[in-house]
């Protein structure tokens, strides 16, 4: 019965947005009339897919996420994913109504390295479900100049350039510092983030220098002293 089921459901979604892209563009929807499966030669501008021993048509839809449980291959998979988190990322997949784009839910619940803010890898794909592919620095053309101190920005602009998408719109951020959470900073001195983005110092240090945390003129403080004005107390 089960099996009987599970035909029904990837032939009504293979019918429904599969096949009959009569406008030819990879770029459309993909959503189009049913006309059933035909044969992928008679239709170039598809993917195709093995369906029960036939090869059917679809185009993806662009960007193609998937949305579960919709009935539809917005991917072309050759099937509608199932709703819950497939991939045990620890996130949900998409469910009809969510933007896959919005950073709420998971925009490929079959890759355990795609789910909002995985890290944006140069490979082809959307990683981190923010609707953009490979726009990280590290993929970024106008980003290679900074060659060694890559880290001064973290992304590229819609424009290919090089930019600190927390200090928008001033480029790269200024030689001797990084692209933080907060913004540009020297992790030289900042205590807030020390050596590292986001490396506090603790109780035990009232300064950074050259990336670590000190007490005053020292080391920071031994376990349960704190530093007070330069100095450790207990
Ligand atoms: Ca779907
Ligand atoms: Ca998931
Ligand atoms: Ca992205
Ligand atoms: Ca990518």
């Amino acid at each position: 019965m089960k099996t009987l089921w599970m035909f029904a459901l990837v032939g009504i979604a293979g019918a429904w947005v599969g096949c009959g892209d009569d406008d030819d563009a990879r770029t459309d929807s993909g959503i189009d009339a049913a006309v059933g499966p035909i044969p992928c030669e008679e239709n170039e501008d598809c993917d195709t897919y093995c369906n029960f021993g036939t090869f059917t048509c679809c185009v993806p839809a662009d960007p193609p996420y998937e949305i579960c449980g919709d009935m539809i291959d917005q991917n072309c998979s050759g099937y509608d994913a199932s709703c819950g988190d497939q991939d045990r990322d620890g996130v949900q997949a998409c469910r009809p109504g969510e933007d896959p784009t919005s950073g709420t839910c998971d925009c490929d619940d079959e890759r355990a390295d795609v789910r909002p803010a995985a890290p944006e890898v140069c490979d082809g794909i959307d990683n981190n479900c923010n609707g953009r592919i490979d726009e990280s620095a590290e993929c970024c053309e106008g980003c290679a100049s900074l060659g060694a101190s890559w880290n001064r920005a973290d992304v590229c602009t819609l424009a290919g350039e090089c930019d600190c998408s927390t200090a928008e719109g001033v480029g790269p951020c200024p030689e001797g510092q990084q692209c933080c959470a907060v913004g540009c900073v020297d992790v030289r001195s900042d205590v807030l983030n020390c050596g590292f983005c986001g490396a506090p110092c603790t109780a035990s240090s009232d300064r950074c220098v050259a990336g670590e945390c000190r007490c005053g003129d020292g080391d920071s403080c031994e376990l349960n002293f704190e530093c007070e004005a330069g100095v450790c107390v207990e």
